[in-house]
């Protein structure tokens, strides 16, 4: 008797096995559409340089997104960190890498939102620059330009300089902003400085930023500072990746050089961002290549815009 239990808890604990595999095995992709119409119910995320807390097993194929175990996650494609098709990295050697997206996930508790972007990793701890665009759907108003900054100040308190629009159906409530592997900015849909982390005293509390071998970041933001708890909510993220200056967007040009990437326009109308999520490489290449090459030099008109490149989000209801 003894034996025959045993042997049947080996037997069930093998097929407890064999169903976990074949489950993490059999996350199938569903387009940034579809996933937007399945409820995520979230969970807590620690922001403490470690992401095994992210439990969630992405799909297997690229460009496609899974909501699975109360994580969100989108799987970027690999080695479509071309921009308009035409950007090549920096020559000086810690640029040469490190904004190719791989994945985007989002959960949540009731009280935070917690992201966590992973690229490849960069050559240098402090390069690297990602753009996250936040729209409520049906919300009226927002700024179509990301959080540009006032050319005059050149401050990276005043916005991101990365020459990046959204269709007024995407219009942000507020957009966030990481550089290097710490630092981050909130504006909101009128530009305003709403959350800073820079690991200094005065950094917006609650607002937390840090990364796992400087490709995964965990960011923590209450929604005390997003306009509260978004259950029954749908939201569209703009992800966008490229690498910063002083925390601010680092300029493609029309030709690299040491510090700069190229492929970009002579009146450098072009986005300074390498890599978006939510579309495939033909489309993504299209948006961020749909500048304007004879607009005036920081004429926003000539801006590239980006329409479908972005991720949907049903916040079901709070567990
Ligand atoms: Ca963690
Ligand atoms: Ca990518
Ligand atoms: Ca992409």
């Amino acid at each position: 008797m003894v034996k025959l239990v045993s042997v049947l808890a080996i037997v069930s604990v093998l097929s407890a096995v064999s169903f976990a595999e074949e489950t993490t095995q059999a996350v199938k992709g569903l387009s940034a559409a579809e996933a937007g119409r399945v409820p995520l119910i979230g969970h807590t995320i620690t922001v403490d340089k470690n992401v095994r807390d992210w439990v969630g097993t992405a799909p297997e194929e690229e460009n496609a997104a899974a909501v699975n175990n109360s994580e969100y996650i989108w799987k970027d494609a690999t080695g479509d960190d071309k921009g308009n098709g035409n950007y090549t990295y920096p020559l000086n050697k810690a640029l040469k890498k490190g904004a190719d997206l791989k994945e985007f996930r989002v959960t949540y508790d009731k009280d935070n939102l917690y992201l966590l972007v992973k690229t490849d990793r960069p050559a240098d701890w402090w390069t690297g620059y990602r753009i996250i665009g936040i729209h409520k759907k049906g919300a009226v108003g927002g700024m179509t330009l990301l959080a540009q900054g006032d050319p005059d100040e050149c401050s990276s308190d005043s916005g991101t300089y990365a020459n990046l629009k959204v269709s007024p159906d995407l219009a942000c409530q507020y957009v966030v902003v990481v550089s290097s592997t710490y630092k981050g900015r909130i504006w909101d849909e009128k530009g305003k400085l709403i959350g800073r982390k820079e690991a200094a005293p005065d950094d917006t509390a609650g607002f937390k930023i840090e990364d796992s071998n400087w490709n995964a970041i965990e960011i923590a933001i209450p929604w005390t500072l997003l306009g509260g708890n978004p259950a029954g909510q749908t939201w569209e993220f703009i992800v966008a990746t490229g690498q910063q200056d002083n925390d601010m967007a680092r300029p493609v040009k029309e030709q690299a050089d040491e510090w700069n990437g190229g492929g970009g326009a002579a009146n450098r109308a072009n986005p300074y961002v390498y890599d978006l999520a939510g579309a495939d490489k033909a489309t993504q290449e299209k948006e961020l290549g749909s500048y304007d090459g004879d607009a005036d030099e920081d004429d926003p008109k000539g801006f590239a815009t980006i329409d479908k490149s972005y991720l949907t989000v049903n916040f079901g209801l709070m567990r």
